[in-house]
């Protein structure tokens, strides 16, 4: 018996399957409805209950939201496929700050930049609202890729293969302005179009973006 995983086309689930295909973890993918389909939602948030996508279940039945805990947890269960430094690691503390801070500010960023209506009272402040979150998830990105400038130049973030981090960044990309990133965060655009190249991620693009 595998893993489960919940989820839907261009959402968080993305870095999930991406993380499941280069463990080599046997899983089965059900796909969530829309937010719209009310009825059918309500399956689902017995699950879980704030009714997002991912959630991994696990073979022994638990229950796993939250892109970085679910990650964690398959670089943790799957040691030798290397998609984080070992626990207990400076590496592995560097890892996990820079996951937990694309997943705090930068994902829910992006959250308001694509659905405010969600996030006001007051439709008539949307736009505003959209555009404040732009330039929000834009200055984290700024502060990622200034972090990598003290860092050494390789293919990936944390070593020889791609970790759960350079999973979350390849996919959060899909949803931020190539051009603005081109411009403004070179390495990061560079790192985006090297991750891309990856044969064993395309499918898994192509599932969500092709
Ligand atoms: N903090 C959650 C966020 C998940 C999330 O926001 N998922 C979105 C799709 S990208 C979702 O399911 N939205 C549907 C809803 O909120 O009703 C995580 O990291 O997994």
């Amino acid at each position: 018996m595998g893993y489960v995983l919940y989820g839907r086309r261009q959402t968080g689930s993305m870095v999930v399957e991406a993380a499941l295909t280069l463990v080599g973890a046997a899983y089965s993918f059900r796909a969530v409805p829309s937010p719209a389909s009310v009825e059918k939602r309500a399956v689902y948030t017995k699950i879980n209950p704030r009714g997002q996508v991912p959630a991994l279940i696990h073979p022994d039945g638990t229950v796993i939201t939250e892109g970085p805990a679910i990650l964690n947890h398959l670089a943790d269960a799957f040691p030798e496929a290397g998609l984080a430094p070992p626990p207990g690691s400076a590496q592995r503390a560097w890892h996990d700050r820079w996951l937990a801070f694309f997943h705090a500010n930068v994902y829910e960023g992006m959250l308001r930049e694509l659905i405010p209506d969600r996030y006001t009272t007051d439709a008539s402040g949307s736009a505003a609202l959209s555009e404040a979150a732009t330039a929000y998830v834009r200055r984290h990105f700024l502060i990622f890729e200034a972090e990598l400038a003290h860092r050494p130049q390789g293919d990936f973030f944390c070593g020889a293969g791609p970790s759960a981090l350079d999973l979350y960044l390849w996919m959060l990309c899909f949803w931020i302005d190539a051009d603005w990133l081109a411009a403004n965060c070179p390495r990061l655009a560079a790192h985006w179009h090297r991750m891309r190249e990856r044969e064993a991620l395309a499918p898994v693009e192509v599932a969500h973006f092709g």
